[in-house]
């Protein structure tokens, strides 16, 4: 595969101006008629035309009327050549596709009785040959003909414009979609479908359609789905003064898809997964994760679909900022400092992990051999951390100033980052031209704080001191602009006052942002009688590694004290990796374990103040995963890892047991299901407080979980008993699976719930029992939430049952991944994923997961997806 550079952008030698598509469905085989009006670019470099095409069957290729022998084009695996045009010209191609044949589910396929698409990133090339590039804007107008009885729905972008019957039980129907798209954004959809339809009123008035198409056995699922849309309409105008810009909205669930969701302009496709919700099938996390996403592919219509990318270097400036979007409406929907952790604390996670891997890449990545692997967390959500940081810097209503210009400067247009920082900067007469190496400078960088407090002169000086390490072809950094919002405590946990030397007074309110753009600078504070603890890095004001030296008994002091909620957790997460990677290097030492009582008296607190804040103090509750632990040891060891973790929690367990006890059953309460912030977070403790009583492997807990599984009118609650139960070792496990199975099996959300439960499970044999559920019916390797249920929560989240001593973990992997990539190669790159951080581990698991690595890699024909990663990895 050839690597793609940004610096070889040249802009199209041709555009299209009107696109219009004529499809005679059939899952076996369809005819694709397309007629391009097209022209020269005046800006362009001249030169032949040169569409883009994969796995099309061409039948014919016509130009302004006259067809064209085969001489007359030249016509490869992936291109359309055409040479010698005139400036303006009418083009026609009939091409024809497969969708049965389609595993890639990229371009049209057939998932159960849907018809459906997925374009983006180059997936309209396996449609029609097209200049599948996102800078070529066009009008389409799509005519879809099938069969009335087996495909009576038949769906495409913007509105219904006229629809008509055959003699032979044919039907057919034409969409026009007036604003100008990329291909990416094209969609159709056919089938059998339910609606549910709903309406909104825009804040000009204008009555907006709204629909849900499901399968008709979903019917009862689309309620949340619905009102999340209105949410998001709604929020879009208050927070962004957007308004939606068509007659109609609609959303599609199908059950094979390689993502979430697909924000095609007014045709939305989702993952079913993520848009179907009952409060009998679906946990609080889906429900708020449905809310998300909702929200996420409505607010693309203006971030990506009116403003759009003008290359696909340029991906995170439509995703960046609708993560922030999305990120935002789920804050201001529900608890903002519960949202702001559980973002944080999965950037850390995940992209801290990709930064400091093999695929290390800049927000605004300069090459790439397969575009559909650079969707990643990097672009997502370091990209939406970049753009919460430029709201940082302008302000609150300096970034809506920002945007307002970029929306009404670029509608229309395929654009860059550069554009939308350009918009931030010049709205608020900023100069950010430092703050742009966020975009092109990959790596976490590291930032240092130092304390040194002046009894004498009553000052603070804080020095902050930046670093960034070594990432794949970056091995020098320039010092980033790096917002560190800051505030100063006192002895009795008050807010001091924050004034700088050569300030005449401090400032309003208790947090202000110190700009660091050297290597290293001092901020002195001053009018300080009494040493203040310096809070940094509130609410995360910048996507870094903070090393701060804290004490044990300065972190309890800020976990108890800090007005910043999200420090107040930040520093019992320190306090918690502090002990706990103490206390594996005893193990490691062969030494007794001994809880600190420091930690047992914090956890006490918290649990007694637990109804302040139920989900704030779930999350304090919760002990940093294995995988985050391993990324904070310079040799990660897994068992070591486990060993220390489950210990830890059992002997607080042990300690706490009556307050768990109490606290659950006052938290224990059967009511009808609600998706709302205190019921969420009232089920978040319970079932926390449950995990912490099952480690004491005592029957009455078991007993107290089988209770609340009997007893659960919801998902959330059913699914956390039967988490717990696949880890005790006993009949009660093999029951609760088998009830759960024969309750739910007709329900494919909740049979994925059921592979992830056993995928997860940390007793002995895990591996043997997901070999075997592989072969169970409810199990095909062709469908991705199937494979990311079972086989990626597996590897991915499991970490003491992945990385098992003989290599078995690696193996079952690699195997997968070759198998995979025959199906579906972008399921199969990420996949991958599991080894990102291979090199971290001891000598032995090296060895073996290079050899898995390498197995992989000595496959012949492995897709450009599995090969550009694979090789990345062992480079
Ligand atoms: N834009 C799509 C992602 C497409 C992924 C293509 N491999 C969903 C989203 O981010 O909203
Ligand atoms: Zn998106």
């Amino acid at each position: 595969p050839q690597t793609i550079y940004l610096a070889d952008y040249q802009v199209p030698a041709y555009l299209v101006k009107t696109v219009d598509l004529h499809f005679d469905l059939d899952p076996a085989q369809t005819l694709v008629s397309s007629k391009l009006e097209m022209m020269r670019n005046p800006a362009g470099q001249g030169g032949a035309l040169k569409l883009d095409g994969e796995q099309l069957q061409l039948h014919s290729v016509t130009l302004n009327g006259q067809r064209l022998s085969e001489a007359e084009y030249d016509c490869t695996d992936s291109r359309l050549v055409i040479d010698s045009l005139p400036d303006e010209f009418t083009l026609e191609i009939v091409t024809e596709i497969q969708p049965d044949q389609n595993t890639a589910l990229e371009g049209l396929y057939h998932s159960g009785q849907i018809l459906c698409t997925q374009c983006e990133a180059e997936g309209f090339r396996r449609i029609t040959y097209y200049p599948d590039r996102p800078d070529v804007l066009a009008v389409f107008t799509v005519t879809l003909t099938a069969d009335k009885a087996q495909w009576p729905i038949m769906l495409s972008n913007g509105n219904q414009v006229a629809s008509g019957e055959f003699e032979d039980g044919r039907h057919w129907v034409c969409w026009h979609d007036p604003h100008p798209k990329p291909a990416y954004l094209f969609a159709l959809v056919a089938g059998d479908l339910y609606c549910q339809q709903d309406s909104f009123t825009t804040m000009s008035g204008r009555q907006v359609t709204l629909q849900i198409f499901v399968d008709p056995e979903n019917k009862a699922k689309c309620d949340h789905a619905l009102l999340s849309l209105k949410q998001a309409m709604q929020w879009d105008e208050q927070a962004f003064g957007r308004e939606y810009d068509l007659d109609i909205f609609m959303i599609v669930a199908v059950n094979d898809f390689n993502m979430g969701a697909m924000e095609n302009k007014g045709l939305n496709i989702f993952n079913a997964a993520c848009v179907l919700a009952s409060p009998e099938t679906a946990t609080d996390d889906d429900f708020y994760t449905i809310q998300s996403i909702v929200g996420h592919e409505y607010f693309h219509n203006w971030s990506g679909n009116r403003v759009t990318c003008r290359d696909w270097f340029q991906l995170s400036l439509k995703e960046g900022f609708t993560v922030m979007r999305d990120q935002s409406f789920s804050a201001d929907l529900n608890s903002a400092a519960v949202q702001r952790i559980d973002d944080v604390d999965m950037l850390r996670r995940m992209q801290f992990a990709e930064d400091a891997g093999p695929m290390a890449h800049p927000v605004r990545p300069d090459s790439y051999m397969e575009i559909s692997n650079f969707y990643t967390v990097t672009i997502y959500e370091k990209g939406a951390e970049v753009v919460r940081m430029l709201k940082t810097l302008a302000g609150d209503a300096g970034f809506r100033r920002g945007t307002d210009l970029y929306f009404a400067r670029h509608d229309g247009q395929a654009v860059t980052t550069d554009d939308f920082v350009s918009a931030i900067e010049e709205a608020n007469d900023l100069d950010l031209a430092q703050f742009q190496r966020w975009y092109t400078q990959a790596g976490t960088p590291e930032l240092t704080v130092e304390c040194n407090y002046n009894q004498a002169e009553k000052t603070l000086t804080v020095t902050l001191q930046q670093s960034c390490p070594a990432t794949p072809g970056q091995p020098e950094k320039q010092p980033f602009l790096i917002p560190v919002a800051v505030g100063l405590i006192g002895e009795q946990g008050q807010s001091l006052p924050l004034q700088l030397t050569d300030e005449t007074q401090p400032i309003d309110g208790d947090t202000r942002v110190l700009l660091l753009t050297e290597n290293q600078q001092n901020f002195t504070f001053i009018n300080l009688p009494e040493r203040p603890k310096l809070s940094v890095l509130r609410g995360f004001s910048a996507p870094v590694k903070l090393t701060q030296q804290r004490d044990n008994a300065e972190l309890a002091f800020m976990m108890a004290n800090d007005s910043d909620s999200f420090n107040r957790w930040d520093a019992g997460q320190t306090l918690f990796i502090n002990i706990l990677l103490a206390l594996i290097a005893e193990y490691q030492s062969g030494s007794t374990l001994v809880v600190p009582e420091l930690l047992t008296d914090q956890l006490a607190a918290i649990l007694d103040n637990a109804s302040v804040e139920p989900a704030l103090t779930a999350r304090m509750l919760t002990l940093p995963s294995e995988n985050y632990l391993a990324a904070q040891m310079a040799v990660a060891d897994v068992d070591a890892i486990h060993a220390v973790r489950s210990f830890v929690k059992r002997s607080l367990a042990v300690t706490l047991k009556i307050r768990f006890e109490n606290l659950y059953q006052q938290l224990h309460q059967i009511k009808p299901y609600e998706f709302n912030a205190a019921d969420l977070a009232q089920r978040s403790l319970k079932n926390t407080c449950l995990s912490y009583l099952m480690t004491l492997t005592e029957p009455v807990q078991v007993e107290r979980c089988l209770a609340q599984m009997a007893q659960a009118n919801n998902m959330t609650d059913l699914l956390a008993g039967l988490r717990l139960i696949v880890d005790v070792d006993g009949p009660q496990r093999q029951q609760a699976l088998e009830s759960f199975y024969q309750q739910w099996q007709h329900d494919r959300q909740v049979v994925d719930k059921w592979l992830t439960v056993q995928a997860l499970s940390t007793l002995p044999g895990t591996l043997t029992n997901i070999k075997s559920l592989m072969q169970h019916p409810a199990f095909s390797l062709k469908n991705p939430n199937n494979v990311r249920a079972l086989i990626g929560q597996f590897c991915r989240n499991n970490p003491s049952q992945f990385h098992a001593r003989d290599g078995s973990g690696y193996q079952f992997l690699a195997e997968q991944i070759i198998a995979l990539d025959k199906l579906n190669p972008q399921v199969a790159a990420r996949q991958l994923g599991a080894f990102n951080s291979w090199r971290r581990y001891n000598a032995d698991r090296q060895k073996q997961m290079q050899a898995a690595l390498q197995m992989i890699a000595d496959k012949s024909d492995l897709s450009p997806d599995v090969y550009e990663i694979v090789s990345k990895y062992l480079a």
